[in-house]
C-alpha cells in the first residue's frame, strides 16, 4: 500500500507510520463499536442512571494513553535520528531549486537538471539550496523531504538502493511546484563509474568547475586583498583550513565553519565577526549570484 521502500531509513519510517495507523485503527474501532451498542441497548431507557466514579478507570484512561504516547514518540524520534545524522564521507549532492526546476551538481563536476545518476548504496548528503522561493524536496520512496529555502542551505540524507526514482516539489503556494518532477537515477557503484558524463547542460556558467571558478572569484571579487590563502593572517584571517573548523567569535561564540557560516560570512561579514579582526570586510550581499556564492563556497571548502 505504500510506495517501495528504497532507502537505508525507510523501514523506521515506516514502522512508525504502521505503529500510528494501527493504533488509530484499533480505537477507532473500538470506540465505534461501543458507540453502536449503547445506542442499541439503551434506546428506550427513559431513567437517569445513578452517578458512577472510579478512580481505577479514570487511572488507566490516564496512564494507558501516556504510555502509548510516550511509545509513539520513541519510535517517531528514533527514525527522526537516523535521517538527520549524516554518514561521515558521504557523497555530497548539490540541489538548487529555481522556478521551476532542480539543478543538480555533483561532486565530481556533473550539472544537470530535473535528472541525476547517483551511485547506490553510499550515503548521499543532499545540500539544498533555493533561488526565488521556499521549495520541498521530496522522494517518496526514500522517505524524504526537506525544504530548499532561499538565503540559506539545509540537508537530507539517503542511502539508496539501485533503481528510478521520482523527486516531487511538496510545496504546494504556487502556480507550478507540482509539475517540477526529477529523476533520480540510482545505479551500482561500478556502473556510476563509467557513467559519469560531463555536465548535460552547455550553458556557459553553470557548467564550469565550481572549485576553479570560485578560486578566480576570488581574484576578481577581490577576497585577496584582505585573505591569503597560505595560513598567514592578513586584514582578514586567512581561508586555508576554514572550511569544518571551530571559529571563535568576538562575542565569545564558537561556531563551526560550515556551509551556512561561510555564506553568512560573505553576504553579511558584521553577523559573525571572527575574534581579532576588525569588522571591515564589505558585505558582498546583491553582488554575487547563487551560483557565484556555491562557487566561492566549493573553492574555500578545497583549501583543506
Ligand atoms: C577589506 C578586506 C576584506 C575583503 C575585500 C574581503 N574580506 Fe572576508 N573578511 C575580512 C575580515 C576583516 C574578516 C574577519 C572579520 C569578520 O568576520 O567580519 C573577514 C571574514 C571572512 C570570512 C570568515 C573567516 C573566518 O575565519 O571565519 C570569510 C569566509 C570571508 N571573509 C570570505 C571573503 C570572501 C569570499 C571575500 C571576497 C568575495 C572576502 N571575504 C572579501 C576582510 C575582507
Ligand atoms: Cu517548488
Amino acid at each position: 500500500m505504500l510506495p517501495e521502500a528504497a532507502s537505508s531509513y525507510a523501514p523506521a519510517v515506516d514502522r512508525v507510520f504502521w505503529v500510528i495507523f494501527g493504533l488509530s485503527a484499533f480505537f477507532f474501532l473500538l470506540i465505534v463499536a461501543f458507540l453502536v451498542y449503547f445506542v442499541l441497548r439503551y434506546r428506550n431507557n427513559r431513567e437517569v442512571l445513578p452517578a458512577f466514579e472510579s478512580v481505577h478507570l479514570e487511572i488507566a484512561w490516564t496512564v494507558i494513553p501516556f504510555v502509548l504516547v510516550i511509545g509513539i514518540f520513541y519510535l517517531g524520534w528514533k527514525a527522526f535520528v537516523i535521517q538527520r545524522a549524516v554518514p561521515e564521507q558521504a557523497f555530497e549532492l548539490q540541489v538548487n531549486a529555481r522556478q521551476w526546476l532542480w539543478e543538480f551538481r555533483t561532486p565530481d563536476g556533473q550539472v544537470s537538471v530535473n535528472r541525476v545518476v547517483i551511485p547506490a548504496d553510499t550515503p548521499v548528503k543532499v545540500i539544498l539550496s533555493s533561488s526565488d522561493v521556499i521549495h520541498s524536496f521530496y522522494v517518496p520512496a526514500f522517505r524524504m523531504k526537506m525544504d530548499a529555502v532561499p538565503g540559506r542551505y539545509t540537508y537530507a540524507w539517503f542511502e539508496a538502493k539501485p533503481g528510478t526514482y521520482t523527486v516531487l516539489c511538496a510545496e504546494y503556494c504556487g502556480a507550478a511546484h507540482s509539475r517540477m518532477l526529477a529523476t533520480l537515477e540510482v545505479v551500482p557503484k561500478e556502473e556510476y563509474e563509467k557513467r559519469k558524463q560531463p555536465s548535460a547542460v552547455p550553458a556557459a556558467a553553470t557548467s564550469r568547475d565550481p572549485v576553479a571558478w570560485g578560486r578566480e572569484l576570488y581574484e576578481t571579487k577581490g577576497c585577496n586583498a584582505c585573505h591569503s590563502l597560505d595560513g598567514t593572517p592578513g586584514v582578514g584571517p586567512s581561508l586555508k583550513g576554514l572550511f569544518g573548523h571551530e571559529v571563535r567569535l568576538q562575542d565569545g561564540r564558537v561556531v563551526k565553519a560550515d556551509e551556512n557560516y561561510i555564506r553568512r560570512s560573505i553576504l553579511d561579514p558584521t553577523a559573525d565577526v571572527v575574534e581579532g579582526f576588525n569588522p571591515v570586510m564589505p558585505p558582498f550581499a546583491g553582488l554575487l549570484s547563487e551560483e557565484e556564492i556555491n562557487a566561492l563556497i566549493a573553492f574555500i571548502k578545497s583549501l583543506q
